[in-house]
């Protein structure tokens, strides 16, 4: 391996000893961009590698809140400003319990080169809080969030940083967090935060945008494979927004997703979850319980296995794990590369632990695309809204998805490129990493050394 880059890991390893995710995510990055840091002396000589490895600031901040009977409870706030070397710092807010500086700052470094491969000028954040939203009443959501945003917004805006959501985080948060921030600022500055809703300001097509864009980005690889969509069987783990998105698109252009997931196990339906009524159930299933897709098999009379992830399965021609990091290790690697399955697509932010992802890089009968580039159309669409915010104006959904769907495509030739270009063959995540890197990379080394 290239001494520069195992010096870094190296340091790494010694610095963020608690910060796992963090950790992993990085390790993963050096490895896939060794071969453009070996043919640039230049990056060493600028210390690039620690400069993207170290956040340009994190906030850390308390939170207090009230429930419904008047109890006063006490979260920690997050919001790191990763990168902001070609834009404002962009990504979304995750409330989950299990929230903490790892997960804040993975997300964050993933964000920036996620970002950067969409064309537009966004630089990488992310934030949230431990906040744990299950079993909250409307009220209280509405109370934490005008909290955290009393906390956070001295340190965002239109030109300076744009958070939006992410697992925990909808259109309802971003409605209740927006008034906080007009409220405290007494402006009117809507381009402050994206997914809002469309009476002031938000775009069409943002809450399908990351789905969407995952099935575009699908459709290139497949067509790269002499492939097409239609009459395929999708397995897509998780039932929230993505996975919904996912599902519509999907159904749009005659192909299927026949099983999804939840932390309570897994449903199959072989006719495919396809029909304004299964899509609108499993939006409304998700609103009210992000930990149990059990109603949906219920509802629609078809099997649910319990406490298991179908992982291994041989009836689908794809999987797409769309739940949340790590959801497929090593032994699920596994059985995914046996059931002989070609495609595998990521689309949640690291869904996959290294030594999974190696392994099914590994298998040659298999072709595996990175989440930071099947899913940036979400954040994509984010920066469309911005755009629109900023010229006062809103495009059709015609316009904003058929933009879209050229960034996808896009995405899709630019990472291809990338990787022949250090001689890697179609190598969709070194080419998605080194693109990304690339970018970033030439804005800090042009703006000197800070
Ligand atoms: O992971 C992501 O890209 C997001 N949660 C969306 C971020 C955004 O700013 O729209």
């Amino acid at each position: 391996m290239n001494q520069y880059i195992k010096n870094t890991i190296d340091l790494i390893y010694d610095m963020y000893r608690t910060q796992p995710e963090f950790v992993q995510a990085v390790e993963e990055f050096l490895f896939s961009i060794e071969p453009a840091i070996a043919k640039h002396p230049e990056y060493e000589k600028n210390d690039l590698l620690m400069r993207l490895v170290i956040p340009e600031r994190l906030f850390k901040f308390r939170v207090v809140w009230t429930d419904d009977q008047g109890k006063a409870h006490t979260n920690t706030g997050y919001r790191c400003q990763f990168n902001g070397a070609i834009g404002p710092y962009k990504g979304g807010l995750r409330f989950q319990k299990n929230v903490n500086e790892s997960i804040i700052k993975f997300l964050a470094f993933e964000q920036t080169f996620k970002n950067a491969l969409t064309g537009l000028p966004i630089g990488g954040g992310k934030g949230g809080s431990d906040f744990d939203p299950a079993g909250k009443s409307e009220a209280e959501i509405m109370r934490f969030c005008q909290s955290y945003m009393t906390a956070l917004y001295r340190y965002i805006g239109a030109d300076v940083d744009v958070p939006a959501g992410d697992m925990g985080v909808s259109q309802r948060e971003i409605g209740f967090l927006f008034g906080q921030y007009r409220r405290l600022k007494g402006n009117f500055e809507n381009g402050v935060l994206t997914g809002k809703g469309l009476s002031y300001g938000g775009s069409l097509i943002r809450p399908e945008a990351t789905g969407y864009g995952a099935v575009y980005y699908l459709d290139e690889v497949l067509k790269h494979e002499n492939d097409t969509l239609k009459g395929k069987r999708i397995g897509v783990s998780g039932y929230g927004n993505v996975a919904w998105g996912i599902m519509k698109k999907a159904a749009e252009l005659d192909a299927k997703v026949i099983y999804m997931s939840g932390p309570d196990g897994y449903i199959r339906d072989p006719d495919g979850i396809n029909t304004k009524e299964k899509l609108d159930y499993i939006l409304q299933m998700r609103m009210n319980d992000p930990m149990h897709c059990k109603p949906y098999a219920e509802k629609f009379n078809c099997e649910f296995v319990e406490g298991k992830k179908f992982w291994g399965v041989k009836d689908v021609d794809i999987y797409m794990p769309a739940a949340v990091q790590n959801d497929v290790g090593f032994e699920s690697a596994k059985l995914i590369g046996d059931s002989g399955v070609k495609y595998y697509i990521e689309v949640a932010n690291m869904p996959t632990t290294n030594d999974a992802l190696s392994y099914l890089r590994s298998c040659s009968h298999m072709i595996v695309a990175p989440s930071k580039a099947v899913n940036a159309g979400g954040v994509g669409v984010s920066a469309l809204e911005m755009s629109q915010n900023s010229e006062r104006l809103s495009w059709s959904k015609e316009e904003v998805d058929s933009q879209l769907h050229r960034m996808m495509k896009n995405i899709h030739e630019e990472s291809m490129k990338a990787a022949e270009t250090y001689g890697l063959g179609y190598d969709l995540v070194a080419g998605a990493n080194i693109a990304g890197f690339t970018k970033v990379a030439r804005a800090m080394i042009e703006q000197g050394l800070f």
